[in-house]
Order: structure tokens, then sequence, then C-alpha cells
């Protein structure tokens, strides 16, 4: 049995499958830490790692901040795309890592003539999983939207109709060109960064620092 139990020696670290956990691992390496299993194929959802003291938490990237902000995990790995939407409350974010970069664009379908939808003041309805993002984006151009959330697959609602277009992360263009989008605004340069409870920094300082400063260390190269 696997219980868990949050203790003051305990270091938990949240990150998701995927492009953050490997982009993390290095780091993770550098601070002397061995993630003992792979979560593509393990089932398991807390994974141990080489220092009994030390256990990763595997959840989806955009629940990441929510472990960490309530302090079932000390600490994690974000995109500043993710954190934007959930806010940062109660939360310490003294890195940026660098890693899973990317950018926040508007993209329309091809033969949209965005620049004159603009200029001629039309209602554009956007659809996006990043609704704070998009709201503060918009309002800032004085662009009307009306904001239609999803949860993936942003790329889809340009073709069937349901918006004029979209905001999501690009990162090489391969599938807004694939699915006959355009990149039309660049919103923002998004790379992940480290984020820490503020009580477990305060708590737990001892423990974290030397990795946080390894970490910083290593993004640097
Ligand atoms: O996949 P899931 O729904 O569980 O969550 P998620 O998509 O938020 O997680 P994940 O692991 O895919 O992404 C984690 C973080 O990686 C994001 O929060 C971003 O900060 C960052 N990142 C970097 C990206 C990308 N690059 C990226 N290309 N996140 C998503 N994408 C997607 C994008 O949404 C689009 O569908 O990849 C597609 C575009 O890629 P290109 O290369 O075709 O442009
Ligand atoms: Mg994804």
């Amino acid at each position: 049995m696997n219980t868990f139990q949050a203790d003051s020696q305990q270091l938990i670290l949240a990150l998701s499958k995927g492009r953050i956990f490997e982009d993390t691992l290095p780091l993770l390496e550098a601070a002397g830490i061995t993630v003992s299993e792979n979560p593509e194929t393990s089932r398991k959802l807390i994974l141990p790692t080489n220092d009994p003291n030390v256990r990763v938490l595997i959840v989806r990237a955009t629940d990441v901040p929510t472990y960490v902000q309530h302090g079932a995990a000390d600490f994690g790995v974000a995109g500043k795309d993710v954190l934007l939407e959930h806010g940062g409350e109660g939360l310490y974010q003294p890195i940026d890592l660098h890693i899973a970069e990317c950018r926040m664009s508007v993209a329309v379908r091809n033969g949209f003539d965005y620049e004159t939808a603009v200029r001629q003041g039309a209602r554009l309805r956007v659809a996006t999983k990043f609704v704070e993002t998009a709201r503060a984006h918009f309002a800032k151009k004085g662009v009307h939207v009306d904001l239609i959330k999803l949860y993936g697959s942003m790329e889809l609602a340009p073709l069937v109709g349901l918006s004029d277009a979209i905001v999501d992360v690009v990162s090489t263009g391969n599938t807004l060109r694939a699915n006959d989008l355009k990149e039309v605004e660049a919103i923002m340069d998004i790379s992940s960064r480290l984020i820490v409870n503020q009580a477990a920094l305060k708590m737990k300082r001892e423990r974290l620092q030397p990795i946080l400063e390894a970490f910083e260390r290593a993004s640097k190269k």
C-alpha cells in the first residue's frame, strides 16, 4: 500500500506528463534527483525518486498551480499560459526555467481578413482555453469579443463556424498549417516557471533552497 502523508521532511513536486515532465528531468538531475519511474508507462500518480524524501505527483498541466497553491504539492512546474489563467494566488514564482517554450497567438482561418474585421470594429467570436489572457488582450486593443471557452482542439472551432478566431499556444505552427489556419497576432512569449507554495517556502526553506538553486543554474545553461 502506498499511503500518502505530507510530513515536514517530504518534498512533493507536481509535474504534468509530456513536455514539462521531460524538460524538467534534466533540471532534477542537476539537483541530484532521479525519478524512478516513467509516467508514460507507469500507472502510478505518485512517483518515487532516488531521494526517499522527494516524490513527484503527476497531474494535468492546468491542475499544477492548484496542487501547489493548496500545499498538496510543495512546488511544481507550470506554463506561463496556465499560470495567467490560474491567477497565481498563494504561489511564489522565483524562476523562469526556459522550458516548453512557445507563444500565445491569435489565429484565424486562411481567407479570413482579421485586420479589416478589427479595423471595422466587428464583434469577433473567439474560441479559447485561455479566456483570461484573451479577454485582457482584446480589451487592451479595444476589440469587442464574445469568448467561447473550450478545453482542447481549439483549431477546430473556426473550421466549423464556432468562432472567427482562436487564441492558443503555438510552437512550430504545424498544427495551424495542417488545419488551414494562420497566425495573425502574437500575444506573448510563453515558457514554464517553477512555482513554490508560499508556506512551504518558509517552512521547508532548508530543503527547498538547494533544489531551487540547482534548477536556476541548470536552466541558464
Ligand atoms: O494536453 P493537456 O490537455 O493535458 O494539457 P496541456 O495541453 O495544457 O498540457 P501539455 O503538456 O500539452 O502542455 C504543457 C505546457 O507546455 C503548456 O501549458 C505550454 O506552456 C507548453 N507548450 C509548449 C505547449 C506547446 N508548446 C504546444 N505546442 N502546449 C501546447 N501545445 C499545443 C498547442 O495547444 C497546439 O494544439 O501543441 C499544438 C501546437 O503545436 P505546433 O508545434 O503544431 O505549433
Ligand atoms: Mg496538450
